[in-house]
C-alpha cells in the first residue's frame, strides 16, 4: 500500500467533506439541527453528518473498491456491525470515518468540529491519519514515518525542535489537560467522571477545607467536545495529555497517527484509582497494550530526549507521568468496539 497516495486522497476527501460541513455551519447549505441517536440527548446527529459519511464513502468505493470503510453513522460498509476486528480475513486496508467529530458543537455552531478519516493496512495498523477543522481551516494529517503537520506546513509538534523540547512538562502540576465527559449521562457514570474531573484539579496533598485530598493538581482542563481534535492538541504539544473513556475508534484513529507521528504515544486510558491490584501492572500502561478499539484512551505528548539519557528517554518519562495521572482517574466499564453494535 502507498501510504503517501492513500493520505493525499485522504486529504482530498477532508476538504470535500469539510467545504459541506463549512457551508451548513455558515447556514448556506444542508441544516445544522440535530437530533438525539436512539434517544439519547448527550450524542446528537444531523443531516450534514449522514450527507458527508455517503458522500465520502462512494469516493472511497469509487477509487478503492476492494477496501472496507467503517463510518461512525453507518458501520461497517457491508453491513457487518458486530463481531468486526480492523485486522481481516480479506486481507485489505479499512477506512474509518467520522464525518463530524464534535457534531455538538457542530450544532451550536462552536467553531470545534471535525471531519476525521484514518486508514488502517491489512493487518490492523493505523497507517494514515487526517482530522481537518474547516471552521478554523486548520487541517493535520499523518503517514507513518512521514511526520505530522499541520495545513501540510508546520511541523508538529509546534514549536518544533529544541523549544518544544524545553516545555516537555516534568510534573502533573506542569500538565494541560483535555478531558471529555462524553455521551452518557447515566448516574453512575456521571459520578465517576466528576470524581475523576474533581480529582485532577484537586491538590496534591494537604487539607483543601473539607477534608485531606490527594488531587494530581494538574495546571488546568479543558473539555472542548471533540476527540479528534483534542488528539491534535496533544499532538501539537498545546495539551500534555487527553483523556476519555466511552468514545469510539473513529474518534481516535486518525489522532493516533498524527499523534505517533509528532512523537506522542496512545495508552490504554483504564483508570486505575482504588485499583490496587492493577495498580501495580506496570505493563498495563505501555504502547504495546493500547487497544484501538477499547474505548479507554490516554493521549500523551511527546518530550525531547534528556540529554544524559538513552534514546526514549523523554518519551518513557512522559508514560511515567502519564501513569501517574491515571492513578488519580476511575475506571469505567464500556463494551468494546465491534463486539457490539456501535
Ligand atoms: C464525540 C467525541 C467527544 C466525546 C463524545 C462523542 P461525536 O463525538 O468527539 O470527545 O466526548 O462522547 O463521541 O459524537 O460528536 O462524533
Amino acid at each position: 500500500m502507498d501510504h503517501q497516495e492513500i493520505l493525499d486522497f485522504a486529504i482530498h476527501l477532508a476538504h470535500r467533506g469539510g467545504a459541506i460541513i463549512r457551508d451548513a455551519f455558515n447556514g448556506q447549505g444542508l441544516s445544522v439541527d440535530a437530533v438525539a441517536k436512539q434517544g439519547n440527548p448527550s450524542d446528537l446527529v444531523t443531516e450534514v453528518d449522514q450527507h458527508v459519511e455517503r458522500t465520502v464513502r462512494a469516493l472511497i468505493a469509487e477509487r478503492y473498491p476492494a477496501h472496507r470503510i467503517l463510518g461512525e453513522e453507518d458501520g461497517m460498509a457491508d453491513g457487518q456491525t458486530t463481531g468486526w476486528t480492523l485486522a481481516n480475513d480479506r486481507h485489505v486496508p479499512t477506512w474509518i470515518v467520522d464525518p463530524i467529530d464534535g457534531t455538538t458543537n457542530f450544532a451550536q455552531r462552536f467553531p470545534f468540529t471535525a471531519i476525521s478519516i484514518a486508514v488502517s493496512d491489512a493487518e490492523g495498523n493505523l497507517c494514515v491519519g487526517v482530522v481537518y477543522n474547516p471552521i478554523l481551516n486548520e487541517l493535520y494529517s499523518a503517514r507513518v514515518d512521514g511526520g505530522a503537520w499541520l495545513n501540510q506546513t508546520t511541523r508538529l509538534p509546534f514549536p518544533h525542535g529544541p523549544e518544544a523540547a524545553a516545555r516537555a512538562p516534568r510534573s502533573l502540576g506542569e500538565c494541560l489537560i483535555g478531558f471529555e465527559h462524553g455521551s452518557d449521562r447515566s448516574p453512575a457514570v456521571l459520578d465517576s467522571r466528576l470524581a475523576s474531573h474533581r480529582r485532577l484539579l484537586a491538590r496534591s496533598a494537604g487539607d483543601n477545607g473539607e477534608g485531606q485530598v490527594h488531587g494530581a493538581q494538574v495546571r488546568g482542563v479543558r473539555c472542548i467536545g471533540a476527540g479528534s481534535l483534542d488528539m491534535c492538541l496533544v499532538a501539537r504539544g498545546a495539551y500534555d495529555m487527553y483523556w476519555e473513556i466511552g468514545s469510539h475508534l473513529w474518534d481516535i484513529a486518525a489522532g493516533t497517527v498524527i499523534l505517533r507521528e509528532a512523537g506522542g504515544a496512545m495508552l490504554s486510558g483504564c483508570g486505575l484509582y482504588g485499583r490496587p491490584e492493577i495498580n501495580t501492572a506496570k505493563e498495563l500502561v505501555t504502547e504495546a497494550a493500547f487497544d484501538p478499539l477499547g474505548r479507554k484512551y490516554l493521549a500523551v505528548r511527546g518530550a525531547a530526549d534528556h540529554p544524559a539519557l538513552d534514546p526514549g528517554s523523554g518519551k518513557a518519562a512522559m508514560i511515567s507521568l502519564a501513569r501517574e495521572l491515571l492513578t488519580h482517574l476511575e475506571d469505567i466499564e464500556v463494551t468494546q468496539d465491534g463486539v457490539s453494535d456501535a
